[in-house]
């Protein structure tokens, strides 16, 4: 097959996702165009069948806000048409699933019919879709979508709540590369870090007010009073200043990393002892399954498609979002007990062994087909 994939190139959850689902795909022998404004972040080296469109939007001075949907809608009836492409897979609908739709209907004019398919990612339905500015367009377009898939059930379920959705949703879950994302030796790292061997605990995210990452440093504080221990915070965003402030005034800069954005997020969580995820709201959590993979039992909140992917007192414990008091006594009962905590990680890794990447992908490209070969019927020519 021949699939465009549109992402965000950032380190978000979403285009992580899309990043390497094209990758797998295109190991599976599909060629796979990948369109956006910037090289993602996860398409670092060349692969074979995969491709890069850049899209260049225009700075002219009459525009406050240069028009990016335009100018991807315009890049995409160029690939779909010169690259041959079947299907069209844009992850998180705003703009993606509107722009694919746009696409759509320019290329139906010339008499070419490509299907569309959108993944709804989590904020694109909670939070950012939720906004009146933005709602009636994504609910219309997601409903001219050809196939729609969500990350989780609950991820499903909220949209089916929030919007009215004409369409099935396929619930496909997020998936990780086991290969990539498990416990190597990185010994010599760790004890750069914990010279004292001190146990590690990590929390990786985008530093949003979503993430709670205040209450990250809350909860270390909580443990660290009565088990010594240092804290890796991998990432950056908007909550980074609040975050060095809190570190600051508990008085515990020195136990405290900042790392900022890594690519290697692997080798951090292979030295790491928890994760902790104390998001507000949280789709899936696909940080969350990384760790797991590397063999890190998880702390996080409740919500959302957190309970699909941390499994309560066997790969990690959950509590009510903003429960920093409970969540430093779960993270205690692992860290004070060695059995336990040896117990958590070979459960994590257990666990996280079922979103392989190589269970997943099949999922897609079922569904792809199913797509294909359903969508033939909307077709209706000139
Ligand atoms: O978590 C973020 O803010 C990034 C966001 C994204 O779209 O990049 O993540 C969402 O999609 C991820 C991949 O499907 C999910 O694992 C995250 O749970 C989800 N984030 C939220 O729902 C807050």
């Amino acid at each position: 097959m021949k699939i465009g994939i549109v992402c965000y190139p950032t380190y978000g959850g979403s285009g992580v996702l899309a990043t390497e689902l094209g990758k797998g795909l295109a190991r599976r022998g599909h060629h796979v165009h990948f369109v956006t404004y910037q090289q993602p972040v996860r398409l670092t080296s060349f692969q074979n069948n995969v491709y890069y469109h850049e899209v260049n939007d225009s700075d002219y001075p009459l525009f406050q806000y240069p028009p990016y949907d335009t100018a991807l809608t315009s890049k995409l009836v160029d690939v779909v048409k010169y690259e041959n492409l079947d299907l069209l897979h844009v992850h998180y609908a705003i703009p993606h699933a509107t722009v694919a739709y746009m696409a759509k209907k320019i290329l139906l004019n010339e008499g070419r019919y490509i299907p569309t398919i959108t993944t709804l990612h989590g904020t694109d339905i909670t939070l950012v879709g939720m906004n009146p500015a933005f709602h009636p367009v994504v609910e219309f377009a997601i409903n001219k979508s050809d196939g729609v898939t969500a990350v989780s059930n609950s991820l499903k379920k909220d949209t089916l709540s929030q919007f009215q959705i004409e369409k099935d949703i396929r619930v496909i879950y997020n998936f990780i590369d086991s290969e990539r994302f498990r416990k190597a030796n990185k010994d010599h790292f760790k004890k750069a870090i914990a010279p004292d061997g001190e146990k590690i605990l990590i929390h990786t995210s985008n530093f949003r007010k979503v993430k709670r990452v205040e209450d990250v440093i809350r909860i270390f504080k909580k443990i660290y009073e009565k088990e010594k221990c240092k804290l890796l915070l991998v990432g950056d965003g908007p909550e980074r200043q609040n975050m060095e402030r809190l570190c600051r005034e508990i008085g515990l800069c020195h136990e405290i990393r900042f790392l900022g954005k890594q690519e290697a997020v692997e080798e951090l969580l292979a030295i790491s002892d928890l994760f902790l995820m104390p998001s507000e709201s949280e789709s899936f959590g696909l940080a969350a399954l990384e760790a797991m993979a590397c063999q890190v039992p998880v702390i996080s909140s409740n919500v959302g498609g957190l309970p699909e992917v941390n499994i309560e007192g066997v790969t990690g414990f959950m509590s009510e979002v903003g429960n920093t008091d409970e969540m430093a006594d779960n993270a205690l009962i692992l860290l004070q007990n060695e059995n336990k905590l040896r117990e958590f990680k070979a459960n994590a890794l257990k666990h996280a062994e079922q979103f392989d990447i190589e269970n997943i992908l099949p999922l897609y490209e079922e569904y792809y087909k199913y797509i294909l070969e359903s969508s033939v019927y909307d077709y209706k020519p000139r």
